[in-house]
């Protein structure tokens, strides 16, 4: 879609707007602009040039044979993800296009994206200033937030440095949503946790169930000590593939990840993505359908393995018995 063919749908829509509230005045209703009960979404991604925006996008799109180049104004994408329309306003980092276009697009978006390079740190003031700047013309709700991108270069800052240098401190005493998170673009590490915040803040996290269709428990040396497949007979002949590989890639995990005390990370399978948090001498993966929330699948996980530490006698329980007596909505299905 073209800029001037974008500003044409958001004429309309705008007119669309003006219409409803009239209408909603006349019979007594006050018109109140909301997220509740919407499926169409839009989200302003901001950062300096060369900040990795539109590698983001093409990394959400899977589009990521496509090579990128600078954004010459804006790139308008439409991203369809759960059962969720989202229209992304990629904006050209580039001073012109900072002072020209940024401040009507974060003003319109439900939601504000910004990215650094956390390997550059000569422009960590620069962009400091920029954030600080613009982020007073997103709407007073919009959730924000803040990506540390590149994270894979080896100069790359951790959060808490970027947290100081960019003083992001300052967001707790905002009423609004704010996070602050360490992706890579360019190998997909945390992309997709990232944007499950911004939805699960934009649907409100609690209205969305996860279908978990299989458990895998190991301990950190890689022997597994439970399993299960959930779901119908049909959707277990289904998975029963992915699950040979679900195991083998809780063992791996567990073993990679045996030094540090918590890790989380997200793999694909086919069809699925496989979600594996690590606590304390325990990993648990779950398969998950692409469309649900990562996150709220890691919270679950998060909380059975605190569950798991401070009951030890809990790990002897079947993998079906500790879900579903704990989740049965969620393993069972949910919003669809
Ligand atoms: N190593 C590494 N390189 C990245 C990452 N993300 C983006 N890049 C590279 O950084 C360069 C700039 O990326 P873009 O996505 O074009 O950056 P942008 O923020 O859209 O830039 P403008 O459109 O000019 O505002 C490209 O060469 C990308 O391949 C990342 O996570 N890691
Ligand atoms: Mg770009």
């Amino acid at each position: 879609m073209s800029f001037y063919e974008f500003r044409k749908r958001i004429l309309e829509e705008k007119q669309k707007r003006e219409k409803q509230q009239r209408k909603q005045e006349r019979t007594g209703g006050t018109y109140q602009e909301s997220v509740v009960g919407r499926n169409k979404f839009s989200v302003a991604l901001l950062g300096l040039e060369r900040a990795g925006k539109t590698s983001l996008v093409k990394k959400l799109l899977k589009q990521e044979d496509i090579v990128v180049r600078p954004t010459y104004g804006i790139n308008l994408e439409n991203y369809q993800y759960r059962d969720l329309n989202f229209t992304c306003f990629d904006l050209g980092g580039h001073q012109p296009f900072r002072l020209s276009l940024w401040k009507k697009f974060i003003e319109r978006a439900d939601s504000v994206i910004y990215l650094v390079d956390s390997a550059d740190h000569v422009r960590f003031e620069e962009s400091k200033q920029t954030f600080w700047h613009y982020i007073n013309f997103a709407k007073q709700s919009a959730p924000v937030l803040f990506l540390a991108n590149k994270s894979d270069l080896p100069n790359s800052k951790e959060l808490t440095e970027i947290n100081e240098a960019f003083e992001l401190d300052k967001f707790l005493r905002n009423l609004r949503p704010f996070n602050i998170k360490k992706v890579s673009a360019l190998t997909g590490q945390g992309v997709y946790e990232a944007w499950d915040w911004v939805v699960d803040v934009l649907c409100g996290a609690q209205q969305w169930k996860v279908k978990i269709g299989a458990a895998v428990l190991a301990d950190i040396s890689g022997n597994i000590l439970s399993e299960a497949i959930f779901g119908r007979p049909t959707e277990q002949a289904e998975i029963a593939n992915d699950f040979k590989k679900l195991k083998e890639l809780t063992r791996m995990f567990a073993v990679e990840s045996k030094e540090s005390i918590q890790s989380v990370k997200l793999e694909s399978l086919f069809k699925k993505h496989v979600s594996h948090v690590k606590r304390g001498a325990y990993c648990l993966s779950v398969m998950i359908d692409p469309i649900d929330p990562v996150t709220r699948a890691q919270q679950i996980q998060l909380r059975i393995l605190e569950n798991f530490s401070r009951n030890p006698t809990e790990v002897k329980k079947n993998l079906n018995e500790v879900f579903e007596s704990k989740f049965p909505l969620e393993v069972e299905g949910g919003r669809r």
